[in-house]
């Protein structure tokens, strides 16, 4: 059985929960508390080394990690990763575009905001990842404008990495009500089968 090791709070883990989910394959869950530096453990870096949550362990002593490259790994022919080149294609377009222009421009303030709770001290700092974060909803408020969801109009991977911090940034002081098309999509994926939201553990 796959053991994930997993942060409850962490959307990228939330992403790799919820295809495991949808895709009904059983996992076990080993909780790595990151707010107590549990990632910088011994133990926890011969996992890996970059000392992150999620890692899937495959097999006894096989480790996978980066959320992305785990969704593409058990995703693998499934409908939610398309098999026609330019769709796959553009499934990894969109898995990029999460990492580099929204992931960490929606968690960064959320973290400080909602969880750390420090928002006054690292005002100029959230304002920056806003002002990016901002910029990427916007290009994802476009592309939704005549679509149902972001490959081929289909439910995909690509919809799962961008949902889970997107459905949440409102804890990271954006205002949703701007992205009408993204609110009514973040709906269509809830309503998906076998949806379980970030704090059903
Ligand atoms: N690019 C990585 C990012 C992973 C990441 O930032 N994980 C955070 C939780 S969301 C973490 O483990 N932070 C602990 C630390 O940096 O020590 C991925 O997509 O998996």
């Amino acid at each position: 059985m796959y053991k994930l090791y997993d942060f409850p709070l962490s959307g990228n883990c939330y992403k790799v929960r919820l295809l495991l989910t949808q895709l009904d394959i059983l996992f076990e869950r080993v909780e790595v508390n990151i707010l107590q530096q549990e990632t910088k453990l011994p133990d926890f870096l011969q996992k890996n080394p970059n000392s992150k949550v999620p890692v899937l362990e495959i097999e006894s002593g096989t480790f996978l990690t980066e959320s992305n490259s785990i969704l593409l790994y058990l995703a693998d022919a499934t409908p939610l990763l398309p098999e026609a080149k330019l769709d796959r294609a553009q499934v990894m377009q969109w898995l990029f575009f999460e990492q580099f222009s929204l992931g960490a421009n929606l968690s960064r303030p959320r973290f400080w905001i909602s969880i750390a709770k420090q928002a006054d001290k690292f005002a100029p700092i959230i304002e920056y990842h806003q002002r990016q974060g901002n910029a990427a909803l916007q290009v994802m408020e476009q592309h939704l404008a005549d679509r149902q969801f972001f490959v081929n109009q289909q439910y995909t991977i690509a919809d799962i990495a961008l949902y889970s911090y997107t459905h949440m940034a409102t804890e990271g002081g954006y205002d949703m009500s701007q992205y009408p098309n993204i609110e009514i999509w973040c709906e269509r994926v809830r309503s998906q089968p076998q949806h379980v939201s970030i704090t059903a553990i």
